[in-house]
């Protein structure tokens, strides 16, 4: 990517970053004391990088991040599905069957007096900047949270340059789509997210020069459908080396509830049957494509953060606004109470903390408010304790072998679920009655069998049942 350089030269930089420093100490004592934010919010994104093992994936950057951080193996969204997971984790308030409950939620028509995270960082004397896709829609909660206006590329997020973006269309709902993936020889910057990495490295400059600290969201939309990006991120990858998901069945005994989401199907598959072994691989090589392709733009994001000399006062959180389904049960994307779709990876690299360590401890997307305020050692005031349904797990940040929560929420329309460190229950609400999941992860990591009516767990499933309706009723 062809960024435009500094205008200093290295050492003149250095000078002015150590003459800077100095002047903040005498100016700003409270700049030197909270550190900056970096929180890059990935779309989409399951926990398919290298820091999770995963085989495939090539994401050096993100991996590298990863080795400087707190890495959360279990960390979950309170409903897979973006405005409303965005809604939910940016005013730390759950999701109901009233709140937060689609792609178009939106925290300031649901929760107009919801504080935001941001809001908080800026009335505690922080420059608040939201680049690429933060909240689902730049216009959401925009006054209040951020010192400048959102900004967003002037790039839509379906622009294509092959001819089969011409050719293959689709319309559903009146509604035009393209194929589900693209792979042109074009430069980073011609896709939003080039655009969102080249935005957040000018504002980190211009950041660096301030007398106050800062919080910077960076917000990119791949791999988010439709999979476009550079054909040099597919060709990392040899296709037919990939490995596909290991079960592509339905789960045994699965409720008539559970259904896949229909995102994938309103994009034109190329003539390529769907669930194919072919569409298989194709889909998951143009899905890492798309992760590599997001890795590569954090990664001149966090090598500008180390260049300005910021890095170690600097907080820097990477997370995903849900998991996805890459053809496990024959399932594609959000949408669902399926472990891959609820869960994401989640890495907090903070000034003073352990760095590369794996934590099994468990999180929901709800605490990350009340731990960002707590490692940026910023007060919560009495109205915002009232408004969070999280809890700070700082602590873990600090002592990763510390077992977080015993058990996590998570809700998606007609479905509400609980997960423990063993099991996952998910009761929904059909008309007057209810149908049940339960998965068994000690023994069914890949969510094969649901076995909510084996004896065996009725004790457990009955304590979860409790747990979950005081859950409930909390987060009213
Ligand atoms: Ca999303």
């Amino acid at each position: 990517m062809q960024f435009v350089p500094f205008p200093q030269s290295r050492a003149l930089r250095s000078f002015l970053i150590l003459f800077c420093s100095v002047a903040f100490a005498f100016i700003e004592t409270h700049a030197a004391e909270n550190p900056n934010i970096l929180l890059l919010v990935v779309d989409d994104m399951r926990t398919s990088t290298g820091s999770y093992r995963h085989p495939d994936v090539s994401t050096p950057h993100i991996d590298k991040l990863a080795s400087q951080s707190v890495v959360f193996n279990r960390a979950y969204v309170n409903i897979p599905v973006c405005g409303a997971s965005r809604a939910s984790f940016m005013t730390g308030v759950r999701p109901t069957v009233n709140r937060f409950i689609n792609f178009k939620s939106r925290a300031d028509e649901d929760l107009p007096r919801a504080v935001t995270l941001p809001q908080h960082f800026k009335s505690q004397g922080y420059h608040t900047v939201s680049n690429g896709k933060v909240f689902h829609f730049a216009a959401d909660s925009n006054n209040k949270s951020w010192s400048e206006s959102a900004w967003l590329p002037n790039v839509s997020v379906d622009k294509g340059y092959t001819e089969s973006v011409k050719k293959f269309r689709k319309k559903t709902n009146n509604l035009d789509y393209g194929p589900w993936y693209e792979s042109a020889d074009v430069d980073d910057l011609a896709y939003f997210d080039g655009q969102v990495a080249k935005k957040t490295l000018e504002d980190l400059r211009r950041l660096s020069q301030q007398d106050k600290p800062f919080f910077l969201a960076a917000g990119f939309y791949s791999p988010h459908l439709p999979f476009y990006s550079p054909k040099k991120y597919y060709d990392l990858y040899d296709i037919n080396a990939l490995s596909l998901a290991p079960d592509r069945k339905r789960p045994t005994n699965a409720p008539n509830a559970l259904i896949d989401s229909r995102e994938i199907g309103l994009y034109h598959f190329m003539g390529v049957e769907f669930n194919s072994d072919n569409f298989h691989r194709l889909t998951r090589h143009a899905y890492y494509a798309s992760v590599s392709y997001t890795d590569q733009m954090i990664g001149h994001i966090l090598c500008e953060l180390e260049d300005l000399g910021l890095r170690e006062n600097t907080i820097v959180v990477l997370v995903s606004d849900h998991g996805f389904n890459l053809g496990e049960h024959n399932f594609w994307g959000k949408h669902k109470l399926l472990e891959d779709a609820v869960r994401v990876p989640l890495m907090i690299s903070a000034p003073g903390m352990p760095e590369n360590q794996l934590t099994m401890a468990m999180v929901e997307l709800v605490d990350l408010y009340p731990t960002l305020s707590e490692l940026a050692g910023i007060q919560l005031p009495q109205n915002i304790v009232a408004q969070l349904h999280g809890k700070s797990f700082a602590d873990v940040v600090e002592k990763p072998y510390l077992p977080g929560k015993e058990y996590i929420v998570t809700r998606y329309k007609n479905g509400e679920s609980i997960r423990s460190k063993r099991f996952a229950l998910t009761e929904y609400s059909v008309g007057n009655n209810k149908q049940y999941m339960f998965f068994d992860h000690q023994v069914d990591p890949l969510e094969s069998v649901n076995v909510y009516s084996k004896q065996e767990y009725q004790k457990d499933i009955e304590y979860l049942q409790q747990k979950l309706a005081e859950e409930l009723a909390r987060s009213k």
